[in-house]
């Protein structure tokens, strides 16, 4: 296959990239069937970085066979789950010596700051680590009935899984995805976003040197309506695990529910509310409110893009986030500079879905408090924005932004702002600042999300499960949960003394 160098020479990074650009299937490299293309844009400069390969239905059919020949031979619970777990120790020690140039990719993809994409590769390695750590611990349990029988549960592998996901973390939802799946015994055909492929790309040229066996894990990069519905559609497709759109992810579930029932889990999106009471610690409160909404230029499922105040705060709080809100937008430019506060969206299509919220909260008579315009002529630069005075009919409330966008909120007591949080139809995560131990833990219990954090925001961790009630999603991922979700349990009853 073809393949693309880059060479860094930037301040926070140094070196170069090399990737294959075709489609990874059966432990090779090959060509898409039909010869489609992706051009993958820098969205810091909105210029061509390189074009990859596409692949079409007869990709993915191609890397379903090869995928379910090897869980039949070469994975699956053919091999030990130490064996397994040993080698995807090993993949993740590649990735660790790798982190640098997976990071650069990213960061030049998606438009984050290489600081952050490194913390991303980190974090994406520690995944793999934990999940090699389960390959050997998943087993089921022996259950008394009486003594002429004995029963035990296996929990076994579904076999083909697919995993369609997003743009915004592209390494750590392939991580997500592939970790729990290879350490319980599935298989995998992924593909990443039509816009974000070039890590996954770096990643399967690690995979037969880390010796997992060709066809257990497959990259097929291309477009959401043909490759991704072609994995949604699969016959042979057991489960499928997707990051991304509400609006996908119901054409997912539809998808199953019109062919072979696959198991799905997804993880959509998010309005998830972040609620400061009048006792927090105003200066905390503010800085995480403003990591909370603005990490990753706001392109996280997560964001906490409704911040709820209680009045007595209320003052004190606008002005000191008013004051975060412009030191984020200090230094918005090139994520390889040495000071950048603040990155590009990352596409065209992201920046303008973006502006239009802004424009909407303009014209529905919100009030502009910092940003609320585009940032320069090249790429796709947007200021951190906070609006004020939002009422909760408005769209910039109601609907996910994806973008650096906040919307503040007034209140005046705990049970008006719990029925605030929860009127939306998402339900992801959730935060509470309050010095107060009692109605932190109310409140936390009292909010339809998934997450919950107290005195913090965006607090994510390798062992603690992730995923949305509502809307928000299916399933969980991470930490032990997710080993329900890539194993389906068999019950088996051995007779030992009954006689008819
Ligand atoms: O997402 P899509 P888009 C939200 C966010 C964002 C909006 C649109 O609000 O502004 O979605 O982003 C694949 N069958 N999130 O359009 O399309 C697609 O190729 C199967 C939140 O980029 O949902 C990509 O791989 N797959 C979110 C993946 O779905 C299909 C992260 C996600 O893209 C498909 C991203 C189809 N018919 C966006 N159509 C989060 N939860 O973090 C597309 N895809």
């Amino acid at each position: 296959s073809k393949s693309f160098t880059h060479q860094f020479d930037t301040p926070a990074y140094k070196g170069t990239a090399t990737i294959e650009t075709g489609l990874f299937i059966d432990g090779k490299w090959v060509a898409p069937v039909e010869g489609g293309e992706l051009e993958i844009v820098n969205p810091a400069t909105g210029k061509l970085i390189t074009k990859v390969a596409a692949g079409s239905k007869a990709d993915v059919d191609i890397a379903v066979d090869a995928a379910k020949k090897a869980y039949k031979t070469s994975w699956g619970l053919h091999v030990p789950g130490k064996e397994r777990g040993r080698i995807l120790s090993k993949l993740a020690d590649l990735i660790e010596a790798n982190q640098q140039e997976l990071a650069a990719l990213e960061s030049l993809n998606v438009g984050k700051l290489y600081k952050y994409a490194l913390g991303d590769i980190i974090g994406s390695t520690a995944t793999f680590r934990y999940y090699a750590g389960w390959a050997d611990k998943v087993h089921g349990k022996t259950i008394e009935t009486d003594e002429n029988k004995l029963a035990y549960t296996r929990h076994e592998p579904y076999g083909v899984c697919g995993g369609i996901i997003p743009w915004n973390f592209p390494f750590g939802m392939l991580s997500w995805k592939i970790a729990p799946a290879l350490a319980t015994g599935n298989v995998v055909v992924l593909k990443p976003s039509e816009i974000t492929p070039l890590t996954a790309l770096k990643f399967a040229g690690l995979l037969n040197e880390a010796g997992i066996p060709p066809g257990v894990v497959n990259i097929v990069p291309g477009y959401g309506p043909t490759v991704g519905q072609a994995i949604s559609e699969h016959p042979l497709i057991a489960k499928v695990a997707f990051t991304g759109s509400t609006l996908v992810g119901r054409k997912v579930l539809e998808a199953s529910s019109k062919t072979n029932l696959k198991v799905v889990t997804l993880e959509l999106g998010g309005k998830s509310p972040n609620i400061i009471f009048d006792d927090a610690d105003l200066e905390q409160a503010v800085k995480w409110a403003s990591m909370g909404i603005f990490f990753n230029m706001g392109q996280v499922c997560t964001a906490g893009s409704r911040i709820f105040v209680q009045e007595g705060i209320y003052p004190k709080f606008i002005e000191a986030f008013t004051a975060a809100a412009k030191q984020v937008g200090s230094a918005i430019g090139d994520p390889f500079g040495s000071n950048t506060s603040h990155g590009p969206q990352v596409s065209k299509t992201q920046f303008d879905r973006v502006m239009g919220y802004i424009e909407s909260g303009k014209k529905a008579g919100a009030n502009v408090l910092v940003g609320g315009e585009k940032f320069g002529d090249d790429g796709f630069f947007i200021q951190p924005t906070v609006f004020s005075e939002c009422k909760s009919d408005m769209a910039i409330v109601k609907e996910e932004i994806f973008g650096p966008v906040a919307a503040i909120i007034k209140f005046k007591d705990e049970s008006e702002v719990i029925e605030m949080a929860n009127d939306t139809v998402y339900g992801l995560a959730c935060a509470v600042f309050t010095e107060n131990v009692g109605r932190a833990i109310r409140v936390a219990h009292a909010l339809e999300a998934g997450m919950a954090w107290v005195n913090c925001y965006n607090s994510v961790d390798t062992n603690v499960p992730f995923g949305g009630y509502k809307q928000s999603g299916i399933g969980r991922e991470l930490g032990e949960y997710a080993l329900e979700t890539y194993t389906q349990v068999k019950s088996v009853h051995i007779n030992i003394g009954t006689r008819l």
